[in-house]
């Protein structure tokens, strides 16, 4: 048997709420070197955008300095980070990616 206000909480479900994760906003910045497909082929499979919302995206990065490129949990975001900055390594372009808190 339960307790009277532990069974009133799971029949309404009151308790166990968890918080929702903080969300942090992955950057890309501008530079003078990085081709521009390049940064379009980076938006189309590192953050899923169509090939319209990619070319969208990477002019913003240019003609405004930086741009959002997706909101992740954390762990995500250090994630999306490390790879698209160990790929633009490879290639050797100083794409500059980072995350904030949003
Ligand atoms: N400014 C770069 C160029 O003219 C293109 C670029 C866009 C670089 C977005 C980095 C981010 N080749």
């Amino acid at each position: 048997h339960r307790p009277a206000g532990v069974q009133a909480d799971v029949l309404s479900q009151t308790r166990q709420r968890l918080a929702h994760p903080s969300l942090y906003k992955v950057l890309l910045l501008n530079d003078d070197y990085t081709p521009m497909d390049f940064v379009v082929h980076v938006l189309e499979r590192h953050f899923h955008k169509s090939p319209e919302q990619a070319m969208a995206v990477m002019l913003q990065v240019h003609h405004e300095g930086s741009a959002v490129c997706g909101l992740y949990t954390r762990e995500v975001a250090e994630t999306k980070v490390a790879q698209v900055t160990g790929l633009a390594r490879q290639k050797n372009h100083p794409l500059q990616c980072t995350f904030e808190k949003a």
